[in-house]
């Protein structure tokens, strides 16, 4: 009795401690030791800064505040460096003061060498104090605070706008710069009410714009695009953040250049980055509008490849074609249909066992292979056939043997070559840093294409895709690091489904720091291989991609679904690849997995008509679903793929003028009209090149579509009858019954059109139209660019290429409708005529009477011109003058009189 009455009070005792001692632990941990065990960093000091004003550079030296070894210790001492590259690029490098780390080599990337670190005067600043970087001619303005911790700003210098905010709150561990060997952080606030952001891809989003609070991971991997929000095949750390206010639309654009898995956390007033390699490589490019921000970005990583003229055709895919005569079956029926087709494409079911560079020999032998790629040539029809990196390691494949005699697979940590599992079961996978890789690549082609002569090459599981997850280096934080990024959603290991990170390029370079470069490397490769054996203008379709993989490929988004939402969806991943530097882009037309119906696939080829690569796609298993299989969607097709290829010399021009400056082909509507914030959340319509404007149905069922239109005069496309005024920007509720799709131009406008035809060789020789819309604000223009179509060098020697460009303005009295030729020479060669011009935008008809053609010095009396103008009460007439025969190669100058 006594013994358990002892007992019971030391055992209240005991728990009475265990509280006291609980509460303590708690109440430390949440104070003082909470902070060593929890927080990641504590930032860094300034301790000497420097400006040389005769390089536009500062240097300072970064010193850690106190080490935390939460994801690994701080390294202690770091380089910091700003430099004006070019009076719009502002670069920011932070790396490791003492040891040299991982980057992206400036043979990937080229640009220049950093600035060098010498004499560093000794002259420790103070708190409180600031260091000013600026050029005189600069939009940007860097400005190191030497605070505890430091932080630092780029502003606007014409507005004083704050663009980028890594200012450093002392009580917020979050907000320092944090520097370990596996993990790197990097924040900056934003205004969260003026700020619109885009890009920081590949994901697939409802919505162009970012919405807050969301992680962005960038990691390469075969995740299908119809999951939306998980990293999917490529990697982007660019985004573009256009401001409202103090001038709407003022853009600027910012990329950190590293190759490295990444998390970014968006906030809406905070953007915060995870990187877990590498160093800080931030370029600030200071717009200020957003297509200078795409000039400057890709003049930094490489402005987008020149895609050849049949890539704009209509293309056709199917994985699961059985054999030669389905193929040709297909190929068939859209001549029947009276559909365009310009490409027909082979997934892997015509490889033998899926080896690459093999052909089945049962259901795609050779000989029935090459009569059917001669056929289809001899039609100005073209081939494409699909390639996978994984090379099968079966003895008797020479492919593999010629891989092993050259040594260019990758290693695993041991140096034996990795094995992976792909299609063909096990692979080695090329190491495309190597570079005698490239010579075993080109090789491979021109072996496979002596045979077959293929137009392109479509690239896939370039991630790279592996069906099998190796086990992880025992203690090796490359395949298992500290820091999880979201690989997948759920943090998986970042190993997974791909080749794991203790795995070794050439040069010993780790997968762990190239992963996300393996298919920008493979889509280089191919590039080059194409143009060296083909010499001709390459065709790459690429499903990986990073920084500048544009200059070597077109891009497609990957395995969506056959849903209404992943119809919706292809306009933002559209224009995400767009803002990355990859304008020739599609998804694939009626939806890849599932399947499809009629409706939906009505609706999808209406959009996709429009997409600058436009291919329609779908899974081996999946129903059929080319575009003659209904009657409807045939009918629609023939419609909408008209006016694409009636748009095509538009569509190549908008390419060139996308390889030189890097604006995309398709294109976001705040694109043309920064100025209007109604623009900056629109997801659902997009614009071809300045003012051509898509507004399609997305939803089911749907008989009209509510669509926004920016101030200006729009007139349909297809009936330049019907119109739409804005005398400010306005959302218009239109018809769209189920085979039309709304498609306006804008007032200001000039396109160069051809004529309809099955192939886009075809349509090349028919004669020209100029539709010229009028306005009242400004004079009308437009150009277009012409050429062969498959030059290496685009825009090369005189001879090769013609670029015109036209002009027409609206007097009181009279119209006129001017060109101006540079290096008439190919067109000549051509015989490229203006038969028709067509005039929208004007209240009253223009008469053929008093009109004449200046054609050259000639002056041609055009008495007996056949003008025709409707008559349309007192709304907008539409005046065709044809016959016009006027030369392509020639000035001219129509001057069009009212009475
Ligand atoms: O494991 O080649 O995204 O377009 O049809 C799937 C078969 C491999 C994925 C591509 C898809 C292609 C499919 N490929």
């Amino acid at each position: 009795m006594r013994k358990k009455l002892i007992s019971r009070v030391n055992c209240l005792t005991l728990v009475a401690y265990l509280l006291v001692l609980c509460t303590f632990v708690v109440g430390r941990k949440l104070s003082e030791i909470g902070n060593d065990d929890t927080v990641i960093g504590h930032g860094y000091k300034v301790t000497h800064a420097q400006i040389d004003n005769s390089t536009k550079t500062l240097t300072a030296y970064l010193q850690v505040i106190q080490n935390s070894s939460v994801y690994g210790d701080d390294i202690q001492s770091l380089n910091l460096t700003a430099s004006f590259e070019e009076d719009d690029r502002l670069r920011i490098r932070i790396t490791d003061a003492i040891n040299s780390r991982w980057e992206i080599p400036d043979e990937i990337v080229p640009r220049p060498p950093p600035p060098s670190f010498s004499n560093l005067n000794d002259n420790p600043p103070s708190e409180n104090q600031t260091t000013v970087l600026t050029t005189k001619n600069s939009s940007l303005i860097f400005t190191l605070l030497h605070t505890t911790p430091f932080g630092f700003t780029v502003t606007n210098s014409s507005n004083g706008d704050i663009l980028f905010n890594a200012t450093a709150d002392p009580n917020d561990p979050n907000t320092t710069l944090i520097f370990k060997d596996q993990y790197l952080q990097l924040y900056s606030t934003l205004p969260a009410n003026r700020s619109h952001m885009y890009g920081l891809g590949e994901h697939t989003k409802p919505t162009f714009q970012l919405t807050p609070n969301q992680v962005l991971t960038m990691w390469n991997a075969d995740i299908p695009s119809a999951n939306k929000d998980l990293n999917l095949y490529g990697s982007h750390p660019f985004y573009m953040d256009v401001r409202s206010g103090p001038i709407n639309g003022t853009t600027h654009g910012v990329l950190l250049l590293n190759s490295n898995g990444m998390d970014v956390e968006y906030t809406g007033d905070r953007i915060t980055y995870k990187v877990i390699g590498g160093i800080i490589d931030l370029y600030i490019f200071g717009g200020p509008t957003p297509v200078k921000v795409m000039d400057q970005y890709t003049k930094l990583i490489g402005r987008p490849a020149s895609m050849p003229y049949w890539s704009f055709g209509f293309h056709q895919c199917r994985y699961g074609y059985k054999n030669v005569s389905e193929l040709e079956y297909v190929v068939d029926n859209y001549a029947k249909a009276k559909i365009p087709l310009d490409v027909m494409w082979t997934d892997i079911d015509y490889m033998d066992a899926y080896k690459d560079f093999t052909l089945d020999p049962v259901n795609f032998p050779l000989d029935k292979m090459q009569q059917f790629v001669n056929n289809l040539h001899n039609n100005g029809q073209r081939y494409v056939p699909i390639v996978d990196p994984g090379i099968s390691t079966n003895s008797s494949y020479d492919t593999f043997s010629r891989g092993i005699k050259d040594d260019i697979f990758i290693k695993n940590h041991n140096g034996s070559e990795y094995l992976g599992s792909v299609w063909p079961g096990p692979v080695y996978f090329p190491d495309f840093l190597n570079p005698a890789a490239q010579n075993y690549w080109t090789d491979e082609i021109k072996r496979f294409r002596d045979d077959l002569k293929f137009d392109g090459l479509w690239i896939d599981m370039n991630e790279a895709a592996n069906f099998i997850t190796s086990q992880p280096l025992e203690n090796s934080t490359l395949d298992d690091p500290p820091y999880k990024i979201n690989d997948g959603g759920g943090r998986q290991p970042i190993l997974s489904r791909t080749i794991p990170g203790s795995a070794l390029h050439y040069g010993n370079v780790t997968e762990y720091n190239v992963h996300n470069l393996f298919g920008h490397l493979e889509a280089r490769a191919t590039h080059e291989a194409l143009v060296n054996v083909t010499n001709k203008r390459p065709f790459v379709l690429s499903r990986s991609t990073f920084v500048g993989s544009g200059k070597y490929a077109a891009h497609w988004t990957g395995d969506n679904a056959a849903r209404w939402d992943d119809l919706a969806y292809s306009i933002p991943s559209m224009l995400n690849s767009g803002l990355f530097g990859l304008p020739m882009v599609g998804a694939d037309i009626c939806g890849f997995m599932d399947n499809t119906n009629e409706e939906l696939c009505r609706r999808w080829i209406q959009v996709g008509a429009f997409y600058p690569f436009a291919r329609n796609h779908a899974n081996k298993g999946s129903t059929y679903h080319e575009l003659y299989v209904w009657d409807s969607v045939a009918e629609s097709a023939r419609k909408v793929l008209g006016l694409r290829y009636r748009l095509l010399p538009y569509l190549y021009t908008l390419m060139y003028e996308s390889h030189l400056t890097g604006t995309p082909i398709a294109r976001p509507l705040f694109f043309s009209f920064p100025e209007d914030v109604e623009t900056y959340g629109i997801s659902s319509q997009f614009l071809l090149g300045n003012g051509v404007m898509v507004s399609p149905v997305l939803q089911a069922g749907a008989e009209s579509v509510t669509a926004y239109f920016p101030q200006g005069n729009w007139f349909d496309l297809f009936n330049y009858t019907n119109f739409v005024t804005a005398s400010t920007g306005a959302s218009v509720t239109l018809s769209a019954p189920a085979d039309h799709i709304n498609v306006h131009i804008r007032e200001g406008n000039i396109l160069a059109m051809q004529g309809e035809a099955m192939t886009t060789r075809a349509a090349r020789n028919t004669s020209f139209n100029l539709l010229v819309v009028m306005s009242n604000s400004s004079a009308s223009t437009g150009d277009v660019f012409m050429d062969n179509g498959v030059e290496i060098h685009i825009a090369g020697a005189i001879g090769t290429w013609t670029w015109v460009k036209f002009q027409g303005e609206l007097g009181s009295s009279n119209v006129t409708i001017t060109s101006n030729v540079t290096h008439g020479g190919y067109a000549k060669s051509q015989n490229y005529i203006i038969d028709k011009i067509t005039i929208l935008g004007l209240t009253k008809g223009v008469k053929s009477t008093s009109s004449i053609i200046r054609h050259r010095s000639r002056t041609v009396n055009s008495n007996g011109l056949a003008i025709k103008t409707n008559d349309n009460e007192g709304n907008f007439v539409v005046s065709e003058i044809a016959n016009l025969k006027l030369s392509m190669w020639e000035n001219f100058k129509l001057e069009l009189k009212f009475d």
